[in-house]
């Protein structure tokens, strides 16, 4: 019986065999998770990501984590938000349960998400929030550990109030 995890933190800095990062469709790396994500792997990552040719959104990619602690990176695509009526949240749910079924694929046990498309592609975070954890506990059974990885204190407290049988 698996476990959904809230940490709060870097995503950069976790033990886990699998780190998701919320990337864009050139798989080319830009800011937020994804900037750090791209300077802590190291430059390898970026050679990896350009054999792939991209990804559409609510698809996931994988290459390996280079001098990441984790062995993989899962690169997968959020919606960008436009009011919510284009997609939006079955985007979102698409990106976690892809992310996860590549993870699984791959003999992942423990897995660290961000919380996807909810900074420079501005989805409401208490949704977001919503959507990851849903898809976290329909999946929770097939892993070791999930786990939330939140950027702010305000971030994790958000999880934590959506989510009574986390740790
Ligand atoms: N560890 C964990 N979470 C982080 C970290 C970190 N080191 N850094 C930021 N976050 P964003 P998006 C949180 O903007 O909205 C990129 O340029 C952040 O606080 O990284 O999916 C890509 O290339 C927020 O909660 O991703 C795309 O172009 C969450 O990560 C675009 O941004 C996601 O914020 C994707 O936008």
């Amino acid at each position: 019986m698996g476990q959904i995890r809230i940490v709060q933190g870097d995503i950069t800095r976790l033990e886990v065999d699998a780190v998701v990062n919320a990337a864009n469709s050139t798989l080319l790396g830009g800011g937020g998770v994804d900037g750090a994500i791209h300077r802590a792997a190291g430059p390898d990552l970026l050679a990896a990501c350009r054999s792939l040719g991209g990804c559409p959104a609510g698809e996931a990619r994988i290459t390996p984590g280079f001098r990441l602690p984790a062995k993989w990176v899962i690169h997968t695509v959020g919606p960008v938000w436009q009011g919510g009526e284009r997609g939006e949240s079955a985007l979102l749910a698409s990106c976690y349960r892809e992310s996860l079924a590549v993870a699984k694929a791959h003999g992942v046990a423990t897995i660290a998400f961000p919380a996807i498309s909810t900074g420079v592609y501005g989805y409401p975070k208490q949704q977001a929030a919503a959507i990851a954890l849903a898809a976290m506990r329909e999946w929770v059974d097939d892993f070791e550990k999930i786990i939330a990885c939140c950027f702010s204190a305000a971030d994790a407290d958000r999880y934590r109030k959506l989510c009574r049988e986390c740790i």
